[in-house]
């Protein structure tokens, strides 16, 4: 029998924390065979309610489920872990600048770089949900330097599902016959969702989508708004934002990096830039990324057209300004 892995889940008691948790604890995060011990950290004026989680969690019998922490305690939460899902955060009010926003989680990140670097088990794996989660994963990396990088990830999967779903919805296949969308970027409204490359699956055989929707308007034009608005759309209709989507994702964000992406499918992970595709080094970009063996590896060689490249600068020019008024903060 395998050993239980420990994973952390920060804002637990939030929306997307709550729907997570029972994910992580059946088995769709590691696998159906790997136990899990779950650590949660909330704060401490929602102990009460992280407390019904851990109640809610017992009560559900969960076989894989060998042990829960719930905490407000940040050494408590992050001692011993080998996967921790950062999702707590500051959240964004009505009529908060973006600035603020940054600053905000600048301050929470750089001590959960510090609880991270002293806590959690040697090579433990990081994704960073929390908005702004490009900038958040930055602070992390910046303040937690005995981490290696490649450790530390932010969520841009949730834009890739939603990719692969609006595909899936236009070509009426399912959404399982539609792989190698790209989401280029910041978690934000400047990503790319890219269809150069994206294939999908027909009667007569793998196609790629740019042939089989033939309007390359609506790839372009159309298809790259919803993707990109997909969250507000979600708010709008719910009045609260994405949860299960997006703890859907951060499960298949982590299962992929660690299980391995199947052959010949890519996927879009947030990674600490290494030059690639000209993509300057010094902040976290999604990129195409394969996995195996727990180590990712950015998809190399991809033909960039024009446009393409307008719509990555552009997103280049956000993560600096980011950047800067995040390192702003930071002195
Ligand atoms: P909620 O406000 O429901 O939950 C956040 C939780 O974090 C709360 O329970 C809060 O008490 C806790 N928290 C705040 N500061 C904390 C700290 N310092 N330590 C531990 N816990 C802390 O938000 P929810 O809807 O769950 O969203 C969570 C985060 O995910 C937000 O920042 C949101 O913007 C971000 N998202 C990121 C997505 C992505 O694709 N990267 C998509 C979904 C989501 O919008």
């Amino acid at each position: 029998p395998k050993k239980p892995v420990k994973v952390l889940v920060t804002g637990a008691a939030g929306q997307i924390g709550y729907a997570i948790v029972a994910m992580i604890a059946r088995g769709l995060m590691l696998g159906a065979d790997q136990p899990v011990v779950l650590h949660m950290l909330d704060l401490p004026v929602a102990a009460d309610a992280l407390n019904g989680i851990r109640m809610e969690l017992i009560d559900a019998a969960l076989p894989l489920l060998r042990g829960v922490v719930a905490t407000s305690d940040q050494a408590e939460a992050f001692k011993g872990v080998n996967v921790a899902v950062l999702i707590g955060g500051w959240p964004r009010k009505d009529g908060m600048e973006r600035k603020d926003l940054i600053g905000k989680n600048v301050a929470i990140y750089k001590s959960q770089a510090s609880a991270l670097q002293q806590h959690a088990a040697p090579n433990c794996k990081v994704l960073v949900v929390a908005n702004p989660a490009n900038t958040n994963a930055l602070v992390l990396k910046q303040f937690a330097p005995a981490i290696p990088a490649k450790n530390i990830t932010c969520l841009t999967r949730l834009d890739h599902n939603r990719a692969l779903g609006q595909l899936a919805e236009k070509l009426n296949v399912h959404v399982a016959d539609v792989k190698n969308a790209i989401i280029w970027g910041n978690h934000s409204s400047t990503q790319f969702p890219d269809t150069s490359h994206a294939t999908a699956l027909t009667d007569r055989g793998e196609r790629p989508v740019r042939e089989l929707v033939a309007d390359e308007k609506w790839l372009r034009e159309e298809f790259v708004s919803t993707v990109q608005q997909r969250g507000a759309a979600v708010i709008k209709a719910r009045k609260q934002s994405s949860s299960l989507s997006a703890a859907s994702a951060a499960c298949d964000h982590m299962r992929d990096w660690i299980l391995g992406t199947p052959k010949g499918t890519w996927v879009s992970m947030g990674v600490y830039s290494d030059g690639s595709y000209g993509v300057p080094e010094g902040i976290f970009y999604s990129f195409p990324v394969t996995c195996e063996k727990g180590e990712w590896s950015i998809v190399q060689g991809l033909q960039i057209d024009d446009f393409a490249r307008s719509k990555m600068d552009a997103s280049v020019t956000e993560l600096k300004e980011e950047k800067r008024i995040a390192n702003g903060f930071v002195i």
